[in-house]
């Protein structure tokens, strides 16, 4: 905590002594100096430090601001962490002594997680990384399509604090200009035929321009995109809000009542794609999406549906 607590106060970019660093942070000058050392080795940081005036960053951050969020969702357990595992990881840990609803933010995961064992690059106080547990309450009806409609709380979201609007692409990517944005990974926690609960985990870029891990696909963020710096605090509270309106949804009225909605903003609509489905390799024309989410394919003349997490899809012969 006494990292956070640093870089919080560090993080408008301006001078701070090393004395009012450390009174903040309750621990001594030499202490501060290691661990700001520290601090810049593990997140990629570039810190300055000026003799009679202080240490800055050499580009300011923006952190989640816990209270400003918990604030304006009383009813709504939320958690920040400065650098942990994953949020996903966390909130499953978490589900075995709290109930869902709760909400985890953190500003940097270690092992942050895609889908089967894939990676999600995580860097500090960049992006937006937010595991959301959602109580099961309806049956497993009511995870039909939950990773689409996720996907789709993320596109109005980003349509909300940047005016840009994304596209989806089945089953759980946000693309803005056929790059990767924002992921989903969906965990169930608990026990379908009793209690259990969903783990909606969301990874949005925000600030990010580079990377010191490569991404092995095309990728972007959201101040690439529009030349800004996002403020990831409003950005959080976007996405809570856009949760809060989409799961209601779903719950409800189930995916059926937003299917039209996410084809709306279909990025692949139509296209020709080659489908992976375990060993083997499905080769259609994207027409559609069934009611439970599926992707419906025209495959040698036939309408067919495909659904589960184990599905990718690529572009195949793209005009
Ligand atoms: C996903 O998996 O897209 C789901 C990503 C979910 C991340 C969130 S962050 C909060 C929560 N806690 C976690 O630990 N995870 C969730 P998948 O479809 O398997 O895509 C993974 C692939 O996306 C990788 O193999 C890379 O090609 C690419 N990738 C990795 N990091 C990326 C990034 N930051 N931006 C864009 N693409 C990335």
């Amino acid at each position: 905590m006494y990292m956070l607590k640093l870089l919080t106060l560090l993080a408008d970019g301006n001078f701070h002594s090393g004395n009012e660093l450390g009174v903040a942070a309750g621990i001594s000058r030499a202490a501060v100096w290691k661990r700001l050392q520290g601090a810049t080795a593990e997140f990629g940081l570039e810190l300055q430090s000026v003799p009679g005036k202080g240490y800055r960053l050499s580009h300011p951050l923006s952190l989640i601001n816990l209270n400003a969020l918990q604030a304006n969702f009383p009813y709504l357990p939320i958690f920040a962490y400065d650098s942990i595992s994953s949020t996903n990881e966390y909130a499953k840990k978490m589900l075995a002594t709290q109930p869902a609803p709760l909400a985890i933010f953190a500003e940097h995961q270690t092992l942050g997680r895609g889908r089967r064992g894939r990676k999600w690059n995580s860097p500090y106080a960049q992006n937006l990384y937010l595991s959301y547990a959602w109580p099961v309450t309806r049956g497993m009806a009511q995870i039909d399509g939950l990773s689409l409609v996720a996907g789709l709380a993320v596109v109005r979201a980003v349509e909300q604090v940047v005016g840009t609007t994304a596209q989806l692409k089945w089953p759980n990517d946000v693309l803005i200009n056929n790059a990767k944005v924002a992921g989903i990974l969906l965990e169930l926690v608990g026990d379908p035929a009793d209690l259990c609960s969903v783990v909606i985990g969301i990874g949005v870029n925000l600030n990010m321009t580079s990377t010191n891990q490569a991404i092995d696909q095309e990728w972007t963020s959201l101040a690439l995109e529009t030349g800004k710096q996002v403020d990831r605090t409003q950005f959080a509270q976007s996405v809570l809000e856009s949760l809060d309106v989409y799961l209601e949804k779903q719950k409800n009225y189930g995916f059926s009542s937003l299917k039209n909605e996410w084809l709306s903003v279909h990025g692949w609509q139509g296209r020709e794609v080659v489908l992976s489905v375990g060993n083997e390799l499905v080769q259609g024309r994207i027409t559609g999406l069934g009611d439970k989410g599926e992707i419906c394919l025209l495959v040698d003349g036939q309408e067919r549906l495909f659904i589960g997490g184990e599905l990718s899809l690529r572009l195949h012969d793209d005009p």
